[in-house]
């Protein structure tokens, strides 16, 4: 195909060009091979679950869209996931979601055990990924007062803990099965809409809550404990029990993970310049790399200028083995699974841009006390040949290059998702 030999003369070109700024492009594509980002589930039915309750309820988040297709089993989700995964380079991760579980019965959330995800772990295992997990705190009654870890009743808060607690377990097992460490995260909606008269006593439960969950030690080679910490939420405007000063300090005291969300924050507030103040005493950080529009934190990710930011920091800062990507996004209005690949290919093109950059150079510039050549450097380096690099690195890893997986995605709507009525 002339198409493949445009891919590589284009390649050439420009391997060239980044040499002249002493950046090697092959060893980037391999230290870009390495990187796996956790495929966040619940893009594929709109943060439902297979509960066969009503699917997302509260809990400070929402999914708007009536596209139709949506995922309504969990072996329609992973045909849908083996479609974006085969669309998308390189091996990466699934995040899974407790109220994902396959029970076969009615389960309680406190009643989930590791053989409820068996179906789950044997797919990753056959596909090679690993496994990430999460608590699913809302969704379901006994959060619909709006607390779940910080409940004053004390039988709801004990609930909650008991889900925690299996959580764990359940993570801890993915991760033996898989061979590799299942980071395990915590979101509770927990908060107010309006002004609370008590700031102070739902965080000490919530404090008392995490401890009681995290106090069975577990070995970190198969589980990673994070937490996740939030500004406000829908409903939650006015107070949120885990903010991130709380889960900061928890996480700081407990050596547990932090997890980041980029759309938890002012949206002034970039979660790029967060990353190696918290790692400069933390280990490892959690990500769910998102995309807040105005209210709304769960955007499909793009390639903006703080996603580049958030990969330049990772990488410069050498923290490919202490922050652990993944996503967190869900569009009901799009194809679906048109959004995994567009959120995971744009989370995976700026780890490249970040690879490619000439990192050394603006040091050496900055140190110097040059910010002219610093800030002259950054802006040529945004229209160095990238595209180029990219497009070859698809077509390496046997997916399609640019906008040709469109194409098999529209196929697979025709062909499967417009059956599903
Ligand atoms: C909500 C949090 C949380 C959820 C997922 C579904 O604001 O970001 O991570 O999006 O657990
Ligand atoms: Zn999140």
């Amino acid at each position: 195909m002339s198409n493949t030999k445009n891919v590589e003369k284009a390649y050439e070109m420009a391997k060239e060009r980044y040499a002249g700024l002493g950046v090697d492009s092959d060893k980037a594509m391999d230290r870009l091979r390495e990187i796996a980002i956790s495929l966040h589930c619940w893009q594929g039915d709109d943060v439902g679950g297979f509960e066969s309750g009503e699917g997302l309820t509260g809990g400070g988040i929402m999914a708007t869209g009536t596209y139709p297709g949506k995922a309504r089993t969990p072996d329609e989700l992973r045909a849908d996931l083996d479609k974006a995964l085969s669309l998308i380079p390189g091996k990466h991760r699934l995040n899974l979601h407790a109220m994902y579980a396959e029970a076969g019965r009615k389960l309680e959330r406190n009643e989930l055990e590791p053989e409820h995800f068996h179906t789950w772990i044997d797919w990753a295992k056959d596909n090679g990924l690993g496994m990430d997990f999460n608590g699913t705190f809302f969704s379901h009654p006994k959060a619909e007062s709006g607390f779940t870890l910080s409940s004053a009743d004390e039988g709801i808060r004990k609930f909650w803990v008991e889900h925690g607690r299996v959580c764990r377990k359940i993570g801890a097992a993915m991760g033996k099965e898989l061979g590799t460490a299942c980071v395990a995260n915590l979101w509770i909606p927990d908060g107010c809409k309006d002004i609370p008269a008590d700031r102070k006593t739902p965080r000490e439960r919530l404090r008392k809550s995490l401890d009681e969950i995290f106090k069975e030690k577990m070995d970190r080679s198969c589980l990673l404990d994070a937490v996740e910490c939030k500004l406000f939420g829908i409903g939650s405007e006015s107070y949120v029990v885990g903010s991130h000063e709380f889960y900061l300090a928890y996480a700081i005291e407990n050596k547990t993970l932090l997890c980041l969300d980029t759309g938890h924050f002012h949206p002034t507030e970039v979660v790029s310049d967060k990353i190696s103040s918290v790692l400069t005493f933390l280990d490892e950080i959690l990500l769910h790399v998102s995309r807040g529009v105005r209210w709304d934190s769960d955007h499909v990710v793009i390639l903006s200028d703080e996603l580049r930011a958030i990969a330049r920091e990772i990488v410069r800062g050498d923290y490919l083995r202490r922050v652990h990507i993944g996503l967190d996004f869900f569009d009901a209005s799009i194809n679906r699974i048109a959004a995994w690949v567009i959120g995971t290919r744009c989370m995976i093109k700026a780890l490249l841009l970040a690879l490619l950059e000439p990192a050394e150079k603006l040091r050496e510039a900055e140190l110097a006390g040059d910010y002219t050549t610093r800030l002259a450097m950054q802006e040529e380096n945004k229209t160095l040949p990238f595209g180029a690099i990219w497009d070859y690195y698809c077509f390496k890893s046997d997916v399609p290059v640019a906008e040709g997986w469109l194409n098999e995605v529209r196929a697979y709507e025709k062909n499967v998702l417009s059956k599903r009525r």
